[in-house]
């Protein structure tokens, strides 16, 4: 562990904590953000708390809250003490800006020291950091956490397949660091280059930023001979380093002495019994650039019951599914891309590349997978594809509870991703059919 002084700190020494950083972050955001003062006011709670069950009357933020004071106007200090900025990645909208103090930098670079060290990293590693260097919070994130940690870091950032994979064999990569997505395409493109992606040295993969699934983690650990640990957090809250597992893979461990977890019903608002699926809701404690208060996700997820192997006392998170946003209707049943890989992933013969492609025919919305065929598998025999076509859409039905169409597509089809995979192609708006 990299600090267990907080990573095992006993459940009630963890609550006074929070409670104390909490009544902290409360009364620094409603002096210095208006947006909270209001907020506040209007639920008439006063920003001093004595449990923190009290908490469960303070106002939810949302996207919308940070997307109207854009670009400074949620920030809690002046911007002569703000050192960095990032943005979201604005997938679902206007992008919004996250500020960041000496102090807040110093404190993620701890949170994904953690995060590393609970993927087995050591100072003796060589981490190859191929997440985005840029406004996206991953490769900076990754990179002073590698640092801190004291690994030999390589701020590769992503795309240059081809020298990833001859800079992982020529370095010696022991860690390597990007979206899942994008380390399947490295595997990929290693075997193109006649590498066997096993006999590169790389031991252990920190992959999120994304959702994915337990299938795509099986092959990419078995094309690799790799431990894959997921790891997750969004620029709202923090950036990466919010929340990861350890190597028992059984839940991602929330950094809870820097941010309160909750998990809510998306519709009631009203906390979900312990251990079932909700919106995940986060607080930062101790952030000072741009805290947020019950700040809604959007993610789904829910708390693991039971306690970690590891020594670890922090409540878990389960790998999150997807988005709300992200989250089709198909026929009344919810169903999230991830899960869809889920089922793809373990069929013989389809690749792990795939795509949601939404459609209009006539008034009637269209859904249909498209799913590339394996190199192995030729594309020319037609009653090959047609079983292979007949086994995906019969799987998907008996897992998922419903019928989608599914398109089988030739090898290389569907654009490779360098960062976060597009998993929805909606061409509805295009009037298409
Ligand atoms: O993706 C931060 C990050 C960078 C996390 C690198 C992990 C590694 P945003 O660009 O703001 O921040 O996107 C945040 O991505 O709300 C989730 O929907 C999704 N997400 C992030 N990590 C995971 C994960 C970064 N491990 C949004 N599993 C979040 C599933 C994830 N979804």
């Amino acid at each position: 562990m990299f600090q267990p002084e907080y990573e095992s700190m006993q459940r009630e020494q963890l609550e006074a904590l929070q409670l104390e950083r909490l009544n902290g972050l409360l009364a620094r955001v409603y002096e210095h953000v208006p947006t909270y003062r209001a907020k506040f006011d209007a639920a008439g709670v006063t920003p001093r708390v004595s449990s923190l069950d009290e908490f469960a009357a303070f106002p939810f933020t949302v996207k919308d809250d940070l997307r109207a004071g854009y670009p400074y106007g949620m920030f809690a200090v002046p911007l002569r003490d703000i050192v960095r900025l990032h943005s979201s990645s604005g997938t679902t909208g206007q992008v919004t800006v996250v500020g960041y103090t000496a102090a807040d930098l110093d404190t993620w670079a701890d949170l994904m020291a953690r995060t590393i060290a609970a993927a087995g990293g050591t100072p003796d590693d060589i981490v190859q950091n191929s997440y985005g260097y840029g406004l996206f919070t991953g490769g900076l994130g990754v990179h002073y956490g590698a640092e801190r940690l004291g690994c030999a870091t390589i701020p590769i950032s992503g795309g240059n397949t081809k020298r990833q994979v001859q800079v992982m064999k020529d370095f010696g990569t022991t860690i390597l660091a990007c979206t899942p997505s994008y380390a399947l395409l490295i595997a990929e493109t290693a075997r193109e280059m006649g590498i066997d992606p096993a006999s590169l040295p790389v031991k252990a993969g920190v992959f999120g930023a994304e959702p994915w699934s337990e299938n795509t983690r099986a092959e990419i650990e078995r094309q690799f001979g790799m431990t894959a640990i997921d790891i997750y957090g969004l620029s709202e809250v923090l950036g990466p380093g919010v929340a990861a597992e350890c190597q028992c893979k059984c839940g991602l461990h929330v950094n809870e002495d820097h941010f309160i977890i909750e998990i809510v019903d998306p519709e009631t608002l009203r906390p979900v019994p312990e251990g079932e699926r909700g919106e995940v809701v986060f607080t930062t404690l101790t952030k000072q650039g741009i805290p947020v208060v019950r700040y809604r996700t959007r993610d789904i997820s829910r708390i693991v019951p039971g306690e970690c192997a590891c020594g670890r006392t922090s409540r878990r998170l389960e790998r999150v599914t997807g988005r709300s946003d992200d989250m089709l209707i198909i026929r009344g049943v919810n169903v999230f891309p991830s899960q869809i890989e889920q089922v793809l992933l373990g069929i013989p013969g389809v690749a792990p590349y795939y795509q949601v492609v939404l459609s209009r025919r006539g008034s009637m919305d269209h859904v249909e997978v498209h799913v590339e065929v394996s190199p192995d598998v030729s594309f020319d025999e037609i009653k090959t594809l047609e079983r292979l076509r007949g086994r995906v859409s019969a799987e998907i039905a008996s897992v998922l509870a419903v019928n989608i169409s599914v398109k089988l597509v030739e090898p290389k089809s569907i654009q490779r991703s360098e960062g976060k995979a597009k998993r929805v192609l909606d061409l509805r708006a295009e009037g298409s059919e």
